[in-house]
């Protein structure tokens, strides 16, 4: 582990330097990624999930974060719970399956036996001094905010995610996500830090050049651009998107859909940023005709053209609301080199593949998309191991949010370890 006194780390994190990317171990130091796994993934809210992963009492859905095992599971009352997937009697992982479907919950080694409360309700042979009322198992904070499942490891969690979620509710609400059903899910594993996956999702600098079927239904100019280098034809565009903004905005708003901007992406600890935006040509979904993939629309929406709502947190979530289907993505952090994107494609429940919607349009945009942009976190990983790696300048005009990732990121390492340095 990393001598937190004198460490590179705490020199590394004092001497970043503003508007770059971060310096090469940030990306490939086993040490750092076990901090980063301290000091973010057991501190802060971390998406894991969606209420349609665990539909119906019994249902169980298992992520590992760091070292730590943790179950979410449906229980009979509808509520969803969190709990660590560690028996109490000498620790065997519970649940083995990713999603299974469970009446109790049952440890192989020797039958301890809890219910989904986690209560342990049965345990053979542990004689009339035992116990099991202090057996039970150990709970996880969990939220679902609208739908999406938040856990957080700390014994404290962040209080302003309550923030967030006042904020968020009425964007998501209208799309009714507790009524939706997983039409496919996919699980990537990219071959790059964490860090350089988050990194790549929070700008679209590269995606003129890389993603050929995202650009179909997303403009161009929608992620920035800087101004003087626009020839004429480029701003009329660019002035043309601008206003359909402002109207789609104004007309969605009046329909009591919220749509404007909200960005809190570095002045929280639960940072987020969202806004409704509208999409290119018949601007319906993220399909490379740009209508619909599924007949049903998520909610009593006056238009197909609900254009996508994109909700972004920290430190590892993104996700994108259009009026007939949701599509959610997570990353896990595996190793300093290795991360899981899981993205969820969500359809109204009764949605019946083959009739109203078709599978392969509705993921073609997005599965296309992963591909090339797990490749191209791979490139930076790669590039990060080289000798001649240097930290490069952001644009200030197409990558100011992946600047407010790092600078959370470098906020959230520097006041934990300053913290436990402080504290010991
Ligand atoms: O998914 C997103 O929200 C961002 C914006 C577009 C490209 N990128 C993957
Ligand atoms: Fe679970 Fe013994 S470790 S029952
Ligand atoms: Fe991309």
């Amino acid at each position: 582990m990393l001598d937190r006194s004198s460490t590179p780390l705490n020199a590394l994190l004092r001497r970043r330097r503003p508007g770059h990317s971060l310096e090469a171990p940030f990306y490939t130091s086993p040490e750092i990624f076990a901090a980063d796994i301290e000091a973010i993934f057991e501190r802060t809210w971390v998406f894991v999930g969606v209420e349609p992963d665990v539909p119906e009492p019994g249902d169980a859905l298992t992520v590992d974060i760091g070292a730590n095992a943790i179950l979410i599971v449906r229980d009979d009352d509808m509520a969803v719970r969190a709990f660590h997937n560690v028996c109490r009697h000498r620790g065997a992982r519970l649940v083995h399956d990713e999603k299974t479907t469970v009446g109790n919950l049952v440890c192989r080694y020797h039958s301890w036996t809890y219910n989904l409360d986690g209560d342990l309700i049965h345990a053979e042979h542990m004689g009339g001094d035992f116990d099991p009322k202090c057996h039970g198992l150990k709970p996880v904070h969990v939220r679902s905010l609208e739908g999406l499942i938040f856990i957080c490891l700390a014994d404290e969690p962040p209080e302003d995610f309550a923030e967030m979620e006042r904020a968020m509710a009425p964007y998501i609400a209208p799309h009714h996500l507790r009524d939706t059903k997983i039409a496919f899910q996919s699980d990537l594993i990219e071959e790059g830090n964490w860090k350089l996956v988050m990194e790549n999702n929070r700008e679209c600098y590269h995606c003129g050049a890389n993603h050929p079927e995202l650009t179909v239904p997303l403009f161009a100019h929608g992620f920035g651009f800087a101004p003087e280098e626009l020839d004429e034809a480029e701003r009329a565009e660019a002035d043309r998107y601008a206003a359909l903004v402002r109207s789609s905005h104004a007309e969605w708003e009046a329909a009591g859909i919220p749509s404007r901007m909200q960005e809190h992406l570095d002045d929280r600890i639960s940072g987020f940023r969202t806004e409704r935006l509208p999409l290119d040509g018949d601007g319906e979904s993220h399909t490379m005709d740009t209508k619909a993939a599924c007949r049903l629309p998520l909610g009593p929406f006056s238009s197909a053209k609900m254009g996508g709502l994109h909700f972004w947190t920290q430190p590892n979530s993104w996700h994108h609301f259009m009026g007939d289907h949701v599509v959610t993505f997570s990353a896990i952090p595996l190793s300093a080199g290795q991360t899981r994107v899981r993205t969820t494609w969500l359809v109204h429940k009764d949605a019946v593949e083959g009739v109203d919607y078709d599978l392969a349009n509705l993921i073609e945009v997005w599965t296309a998309t992963n591909a090339q942009d797990a490749e191209l976190v791979g490139f930076c990983q790669k590039g990060a191991q080289s000798r001649a790696y240097e930290p490069g300048p952001y644009s200030p005009h197409t990558e100011m949010l992946v600047e407010k990732f790092c600078r959370w990121y470098i906020q959230r390492m520097s006041e934990h370890f300053d913290v436990a340095r402080a504290a010991a």
